[in-house]
């Protein structure tokens, strides 16, 4: 694996599950495996779970992994080709991708979307600069338009707990105060439409997802139809891709209760964390047996030390 960037960059979703549940049976099988080789994990945003995970992900093959938060810790990057940098920039990427990349076989980046223009956030200006410029094998952490570490640790989560070959799997949106980017919703929908599952969309109105992403899908906008004998129910707070960034409802009858838990069929509750207790989902849900989120969390280990002994196996 030279790059862990979308869902395009699996070939075969079900042999990569495969290789996870190997990996999550006998996690110290492969550790020297990383030795004599080092990862850097670059955060231009805050993060806990992909952080630790990483870490602990790189540790157990024996990789040494070092960990950057870049806007802190680094000098600040411009990424536009061709500017004057005499304003807060110090560095240019080209440099910095550069020489990160003659330090380390593997970086990984952090890279939030910033909500505040479409186009420059669905190009992926960020993580396709890295991966010009930086020679090193990249993993995406988190982009702008994508975080397939979270979507990967979902689908292993969802095959452990599922009772059925084909689980009908609901992606229900949630309120929450502050924008948040597209990119959990949108890998969860990609790997599901390609891994054995009955996808279920819903949303309020003007909280549709990007056409690429949906690709053809349609969407339940009645939550409580939705939940009706679903075997998971995802939860997830999402922006206006309409009306870009946005937040266009706050709607606090999206909210996750237990009332609506209780429509599905012994439905187990999904959500990447970090959540809003009591506005994306009522603590009752949260804290019941019903809940996967700490599982899911755990599994985040799993999925990066599976793409990293991918790519660390394919090294020349
Ligand atoms: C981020 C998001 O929604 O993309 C990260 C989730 C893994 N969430 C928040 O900023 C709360
Ligand atoms: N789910 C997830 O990626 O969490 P962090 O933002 O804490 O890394």
């Amino acid at each position: 694996m030279k790059q862990f960037l979308n869902i395009n960059d699996v070939t075969d979703l079900n042999a990569l599950l495969d290789e996870a549940l190997k990996v999550k049976a006998n996690p110290y099988g492969y550790s020297s495996l990383g030795q004599n080789k080092a990862a850097c994990l670059i955060f231009l945003n805050p993060s806990l779970r992909t952080r630790l995970s990483s870490q602990r992900a790189a540790q157990n093959l024996g990789l040494h992994a070092v960990v950057l938060d870049i806007d802190d810790q680094g000098w600040k990057i411009e990424f536009e080709d061709g500017t004057i940098m005499d304003g807060d920039s110090s560095e240019h990427i080209k440099e910095a991708a550069a020489v990160i990349g003659s330090y380390f076989e593997i970086v990984a980046i952090r890279a939030f979307a910033r909500l505040q223009n479409h186009d420059e956030d669905y190009s992926e200006q960020i993580m396709n600069a890295f991966v010009k410029y930086c020679p090193a094998k990249i993993i995406n952490m988190e982009s702008a338009t994508a975080h397939p570490l979270q979507a990967f640790a979902d689908l292993i989560t969802i095959f452990e707990n599922k009772k059925v070959i084909r689980p009908k799997v609901v992606l229900s949106w949630a309120p929450h105060p502050k924008a948040l980017p597209q990119a959990v919703a949108n890998s969860f929908v990609r790997w599901m439409q390609k891994s054995d599952a009955e996808l279920v969309v819903t949303h309020p109105e003007g909280y549709e997802l990007s056409p690429e992403v949906i690709n053809g899908l349609s969407v339940e906008y009645e939550q409580e139809k939705a939940f009706e004998n679903a075997d998971f129910i995802y939860a997830k707070n999402w922006s206006s891709y309409s009306d870009y960034g946005k937040v266009i409802s706050e709607d606090a009858s999206w909210m996750v209760t237990r009332q609506k838990m209780e429509r599905t069929s012994g439905g187990r509750f999904l959500h990447c964390l970090p959540v809003r207790r009591n506005v994306i989902v009522e603590d009752s849900v949260l804290d019941s047996d019903q809940s996967l989120v700490i599982e899911q969390a755990q599994n985040r280990v799993f999925a990066m030390q599976t793409v990293l002994k991918l790519m660390l196996e394919n090294e020349i």
